[in-house]
């Protein structure tokens, strides 16, 4: 019975020891990159369904001692908004230190900073429809693009497709052109006079 007991005690100490000294080793948790990545651009029209950066996926590195709180995340919009965050979701399989931040609204046209608080690490991501190169300016390069992409003269990676599709239905063709020229000319009802350049990223 004793022996049960020094070893029950052991095995806490020992716990404890690799616990503390697990908080001593791991780097302190904070934001590698994102998906959507830093500094892209979502080119889709909003108004299309279930359109627009509904949820953030961040890589962090590592979960150690976090209970999944949403605080500790601050999402801050161009326009002077906190957006807010419907659920943090932590994952941490396979060596991958994964947060899904997921939103009620999808982030809004303009520049959100996405910022990990208590290391105050922190994303970038923007939203202009119609941006098809991801340059932060709605111009006639961008049609240039959905038409070399629709007509197969641009490769159609995956990422080409996905900035080039602008309405949303899976695939490059001449309806994401005329989709452009709807946004490009304020006429699809998104914004009048329509969002032409990203506005800078909030500071943190
Ligand atoms: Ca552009
Ligand atoms: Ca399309």
């Amino acid at each position: 019975m004793k022996s049960y007991i020094i070893v029950g005690v052991l095995s806490v100490a020992i716990f404890g020891l690799n616990l503390a000294r697990a908080e001593s080793v791991l780097p302190a948790m904070s934001i590698i990159r994102s998906a959507p990545a830093d500094g892209s651009v979502y080119s889709a029209d909003l108004l299309q369904p279930s359109a627009g950066i509904w949820s953030v996926t961040l890589y962090m590195t590592n979960l150690f001692g976090w209970r999944g709180e949403a605080s500790d995340f601050l999402v801050k919009t161009s326009g002077g908004e906190i957006w807010p965050i419907e659920r943090a979701q932590g994952v941490g399989l396979f060596g991958a230190n994964v947060v899904v931040l997921v939103f009620a609204e999808p982030l809004p046209i303009g520049r959100t900073r996405i910022i990990h608080l208590p290391s105050q690490s922190n994303v970038c991501v923007g939203v202009l429809p119609g941006d098809a190169d991801g340059n932060g300016r709605m111009l006639s390069a961008d049609a240039s693009k959905i038409l070399a992409v629709a007509n197969g003269f641009l490769s159609d990676t995956f990422d080409d497709n996905l900035s080039t599709d602008i309405n949303r239905d899976g695939q490059t063709t001449g309806a994401d052109y005329d989709k452009f020229i709807d946004i490009f000319s304020g006429q699809n009802g998104q914004r009048n006079p329509p969002v032409r350049v990203l506005p800078a990223c909030p500071a943190i």
